[in-house]
């Protein structure tokens, strides 16, 4: 096979095949304004709160799906992309999802949970009732391919599947929180449900599903603190 882009190299089969790149689009800055940058979006960032008290405000269709293409750039195993984001706004649709995450966490809370887990979430007064689920106007469904098919239904291999969809997850919250909205990350768990009620095949495994919308205007969130610098990073 002949290398792409080098037409007269002569190709053995020893050859590895060559394969397209393209000039990087990288942009360089003075020192002084990476550190105001670096500054910027860290204080930007670090105002993102966890909110489970939403308005019932639409959010327009067009900010969520720039905020998916974003999410849709992140790095993963081999470029595979082995994410599949489903948002959701039809109002019967996003019942029957509460109804569902509520079925499971009232079993989380009531019998599967442990005491200490349950200690643990004390100070973020999570319960069992969900009604964010329904209230806020966006709901995404956010899928890891554990494998893929090809076209003779053959499995074809994921690389890190999970973790590259925990990057572009991180993406996706950083891109709506940068866009402007809130968001609460919901793990419902298990969250098998999601695959019956969004109709997406068995490949396709429920990672987390985002809430997405305005916080209500009297919204309030537990006062946590955050580890400092020296707790979680350390220079060698
Ligand atoms: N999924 C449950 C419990 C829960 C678990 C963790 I870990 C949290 O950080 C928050 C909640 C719920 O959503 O209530």
């Amino acid at each position: 096979m002949r290398a792409i882009g080098d037409a007269k190299r002569p190709v053995t089969q020893f050859t590895p095949m060559a394969h397209p790149t393209i000039p990087l689009q990288f942009q360089r800055f003075q020192e002084a304004e990476m550190q105001a940058r670096a500054e910027a979006f860290r204080s930007d960032i670090a105002r993102r709160r966890t909110v489970r008290d939403f308005s019932a405000e639409a959010v327009p269709r067009a900010l969520i799906e720039t905020c998916l293409a974003a999410a849709g750039s992140a790095p993963s195993g081999a470029n595979q992309q082995p994410w599949r984001f489903v948002a959701v706004s039809d109002a019967a649709v996003k019942k029957h999802i509460r109804e569902a995450a509520e079925a499971e966490e009232r079993e989380f809370y009531a019998r599967r949970a442990t005491d200490a887990w349950r200690a643990a979430l004390a100070p973020l007064g999570t319960d069992a009732e969900k009604p964010f689920l329904e209230t806020a106007p966006w709901l995404i469904a956010v899928f890891y391919e554990a494998y893929a098919l090809d076209a003779q239904g053959n499995r074809d291999k994921r690389y890190y599947p999970m973790d590259s969809v925990g990057i572009a997850s991180g993406f996706l919250i950083a891109a709506l929180h940068h866009a402007g909205l809130a968001t609460l990350t919901h793990t419902p768990s298990p969250m098998a449900f999601l695959n019956t009620i969004l109709g997406r095949p068995d490949n396709e495994r429920p990672f987390l599903l985002l809430v997405v919308g305005y916080p209500a205007a009297d919204a309030r969130v537990p006062a946590i603190s955050r580890k400092s610098l020296s707790e979680i990073a350390v220079f060698v």
